[in-house]
């Protein structure tokens, strides 16, 4: 219950910044590609701050949700993504690139 409350509360911190905004694309994170890793579905990111999970800027791996991400991504690459918490692994669930 304690996970979908917080499912909740994010996504009226989304709706509300999207709507501030004018943009959904503004509550994802911002980050730098350091290491893809497919055959493990994991990337690491030098990510800036994630309001959502009340985290600093720092370099760290995350799992990825679909392997598919990785395939037009490589180390230097700049993307915007969006990670969900689930227990104590970070998932990203969407990944695209940035120009
Ligand atoms: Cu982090």
């Amino acid at each position: 219950m304690k996970r979908l409350t917080k499912l909740i509360s994010a996504a009226i911190m989304a709706a509300g910044a999207a709507a501030s905004m004018g943009a959904l694309a503004q509550a994802m994170a911002d980050g730098e590609v350091r290491k893809v890793d497919k055959d493990n579905k994991k990337i690491t990111i030098k990510h800036g701050e994630i309001k959502s999970l009340d985290m600093p800027p720092m370099t760290m791996v995350f799992q990825v949700s679909d392997a598919a991400f990785l395939d037009k991504i490589k180390p230097g690459d700049k993307v915007q993504f969006n990670v969900v918490k689930d227990g104590s692994k970070l998932t990203v669930t969407e990944l695209k690139p940035v120009k």
